[in-house]
């Protein structure tokens, strides 16, 4: 459909980005933080870890001032659990408590709107310790953590997001999630944990309505839209059954708090169904969110299990897609989608697929949405007069806007778009190496040099589009 003109977008439109506290704050171990199952687990030895990070722990004041002078409207970060609760739900720790009570107010003070996740990740290690989601004492331990950061920080946080990306904690387990390595039966552990996660989340989500009447809280997962690789009804199929195991499961007990029909066949056939109890699912009805975040990066494209060859006789070709996640190939397998172009990591650039997921994300659930993520990832070169000319990330986050933009033509009530990420950080798997802020970071994987920020290229576009609201989306800009 063509429209002759598009729908502006709305007064009040939360313009942002996003960090998350383990990938940007360092300090892992200082003023009483517990450590996480990120400072547990282990990376390749030529990345950086995650301990200094940009240290934005002692910087934010700064960090801060460059994000004002940028124009976010809004600032989703997120509070390190282990940070409040070093053991996850015993003491509360007074400095970390004290941190995030300055780095509150330095937001306020621009009047920026604070976009708080509650959990992105970093589960504390003294609960993972104790099994981690696989017990369900972690369900009661979130929820304190939760009724705690409403307490200290709902007089100035109206927005509150429950879990980053659970879907990818239970799609790749073993890679960012919680899964012990060595784990027997591990779908079944993670899809046991993930339905415990999602009463934790309801839990989270009744007490902030009952606390906070005035906030709003919603579930952060990566949504994407999965394409089937042709029109044969088989792929379609498989495309279906893709969506459903990894995109619907999770907003479906979110919003309608039920299990989605095909995930549960899907884990009834495989033999990965977790117990589920009356009192859960009442529970599960009983905890709705008030809007829904999504991350997006990349669609997905897949085809039916029968085909067994790499090369398909139509000339389709198999691929081992980062952005695949529980991957299944008795149920489907990712193929390569000839349309789209990667980037230098191989994700799919896809901004249509952006509107799309957008579109489907809306008709389904007919809740507001916000963007949380949506990026580039990329080897920025600091140039001579510490410059970093990153017009391949301008181009990227104007044609994903451009299709935002389509998307509210389309009717999607969409009120925010938080690019990851509002400064550089490390990585989840990658290093500091990949990066994806409007913010230079002056850092390598091993040597932290000054830690310098400098004002990217894509900083002085995203300025100009913010106070123009989004109505300036080209990508000339002097530098
Ligand atoms: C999302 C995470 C972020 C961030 C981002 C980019 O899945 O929520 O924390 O890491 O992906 O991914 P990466 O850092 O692997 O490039």
């Amino acid at each position: 459909m063509h429209y002759r003109t598009l729908a502006p977008f709305p007064q009040g439109f939360l313009w942002g980005a996003s960090t998350s506290a383990y990938q940007v704050e360092g300090a892992w171990d200082q003023d009483g933080k517990g450590p996480s199952v990120i400072d547990r687990a282990s990376f390749a030895p030529e990345l950086s870890d995650f301990t200094v990070t940009s240290d934005h722990y002692h910087r934010f004041a700064e960090d801060i001032a460059l994000f004002a002078e940028l124009g976010l409207k809004t600032y989703r970060f997120s509070i390190s659990w282990s940070r409040l609760f070093p053991t996850g739900d015993g003491e509360v720790n007074p400095l970390g408590v004290a941190f995030y009570q300055r780095l509150i107010d330095e937001i306020c003070r621009y009047g920026i709107e604070p976009l708080v996740t509650l959990y992105h990740f970093d589960l504390p290690w003294a609960l993972q310790e104790q099994g981690g989601w696989s017990n369900p004492h972690t369900i009661a331990a979130f929820e304190r953590f939760a009724r705690t950061a409403f307490e200290l920080f709902g007089d100035r946080v109206n927005y509150w997001l429950t879990i980053n990306e659970q879907n990818m904690m239970i799609l790749k387990g073993d890679v960012i999630g919680t899964l012990p390595p060595g784990t027997l039966d591990p779908e079944k552990t993670l899809y046991q944990q993930n339905h415990h996660m999602m009463l934790a989340q309801a839990r989270a989500m009744i007490a902030c309505h009952a606390m906070l009447p005035a906030a709003k809280i919603g579930p952060a997962p990566n949504i994407s839209c999965v394409y089937p690789a042709s029109c044969r009804p088989e792929d379609v199929i498989a495309a279906n059954n893709y969506a459903s195991i990894r995109n619907w499961l999770y907003l479906d007990l979110a919003c309608f708090g039920r299990y989605n029909a095909v995930a549960w066949s899907f884990m009834t056939e495989k033999g990965y169904l977790p117990q589920v109890s009356a009192e859960d699912m009442a529970l599960l009805q009983a905890g709705r969110p008030d809007f829904i975040a999504f991350n997006y990066y990349a669609s997905t494209t897949v085809a039916a299990e029968s085909a067994t060859h790499t090369e398909r006789e139509d000339g389709l070709r198999e691929v081992e897609d980062q952005q695949l996640p529980g991957l299944d190939k008795s149920v489907y397998i990712g193929f390569d989608n000839p349309h789209l172009e990667h980037n230098e990591f191989g994700w799919y650039i896809d901004p249509v697929g952006f509107r799309i997921t957008a579109r489907e994300i809306y008709e389904r659930y007919h809740l507001p949405l916000i963007i949380t993520e949506n990026g580039l990832g990329a080897f920025d070169k600091l140039d001579t007069g510490n410059k970093v000319h990153d017009d391949y990330r301008i181009e990227y986050l104007s044609n994903h806007i451009a299709q935002l933009q389509l998307a509210i033509t389309d009717g999607v009530e969409l009120f925010g778009y938080c690019p990851w990420s509002a400064i550089d950080l490390v990585s989840t798997h990658q290093g500091i190496g990949k990066r994806y802020g409007f913010i230079y970071v002056n850092r390598d994987e091993h040597d932290l040099k000054d830690l310098a920020r400098y004002r990217k290229k894509s900083f002085f576009w995203y300025q100009r589009l913010i106070a123009t609201n989004g109505m300036q989306l080209d990508t000339d800009i002097d530098y």
